[in-house]
């Protein structure tokens, strides 16, 4: 990766952020256990920094400078009530935050999460994952394809919450709006599930990787910033675009602003 960077700035000639990528990757989570409800009521959502694929390291977060649920192009603010929790991967517990929300009427919610940035030692860098997840109620679509305003976003050309087992997911990366051409992609599959009343997750994994190219998946967008990924298994799917976000200095550090979206995968029975 170190190599293969080098020589795309020797290429290029442009000097471009160069990070030492730690194994696996990190990705914010939004979670909630179920993306298309029937009806309204409330909901539980996580707000965790982890590796989802081997639920270990799990990073602190610091209060985050936006939450948010855009609901019928309505944006409602949830930082007030989010609190704070103990989040307990395989290998280590670390500050989390959580908040219920409750749907009231049809469609979609959009839920937006600004973290603050995570100082990364291994990397002497800070990261800074602009996170989406969409709930449905009743199957009315909404706001599912809509930019949410974040400086760094995946704007789905699929339902994230409407993706039978073996479909594609396709999104946009954009950052400030504009397409982000051949964005860096890294996908992790959510492989030990959440425990809501324990904040913690599960022992035990659904599948195992053959190989640490499988645990973190690496793809590109194409020239418009258009991605596909065909999803082979039920469950949740991280996306994050790596720094494609506007900034890429926080209080003199290298910066990356990356853009994540998850997605909910079922089985046709
Ligand atoms: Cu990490």
């Amino acid at each position: 990766m170190m190599i293969k960077n080098a020589t795309k700035a020797l290429l290029t000639g442009i000097m471009v952020c160069v990070f030492a990528l730690p194994a696996f990757a990190h990705f914010q989570m939004v979670y909630t256990s179920e993306s298309a409800l029937e009806k309204g009521g409330d909901i539980d959502l996580k707000l965790v920094f982890t590796h989802p694929f081997e639920a270990g390291h799990t990073m602190k977060m610091e209060q985050p400078e936006a939450f948010y649920v855009v609901h019928k192009e309505k944006k409602t603010n949830l930082l007030k009530e989010t609190k704070q929790i103990t989040w307990t991967s395989l290998t280590n517990s670390e500050k989390a935050f959580e908040r219920s929300y409750k749907l009231r009427g049809m469609g979609d919610f959009v839920f937006c999460l600004i973290p603050a940035p995570y100082f990364e030692a291994q990397e002497d860098a800070y990261i800074q994952q602009m996170t989406k997840v969409v709930v449905n109620v009743a199957g009315i679509p909404t706001d599912w394809d809509g930019e949410m305003g974040l400086p760094a976003e995946i704007v789905p050309l699929d339902k994230p919450y409407a993706l039978w087992t073996g479909n594609v997911f396709r999104g946009i990366v954009k950052s400030e709006g504009n397409p982000v051409p051949f964005a860096e992609i890294e996908v992790e599959y959510l492989n030990h599930e959440p425990l809501m009343d324990k904040n913690s997750f599960a022992k035990e994994a659904h599948v195992e990787a053959p190989q640490d190219a499988f645990v973190t998946m690496t793809i590109k967008a194409d020239a418009n910033g258009c991605f596909t990924f065909g999803i082979p298994r039920k469950g949740w799917w991280g996306f994050a675009a790596l720094g494609v976000g506007p900034k890429n200095t926080h209080e003199g550090k290298e910066l990356s602003q990356d853009a994540v979206i998850w997605v909910q995968a079922r089985d046709m029975k």
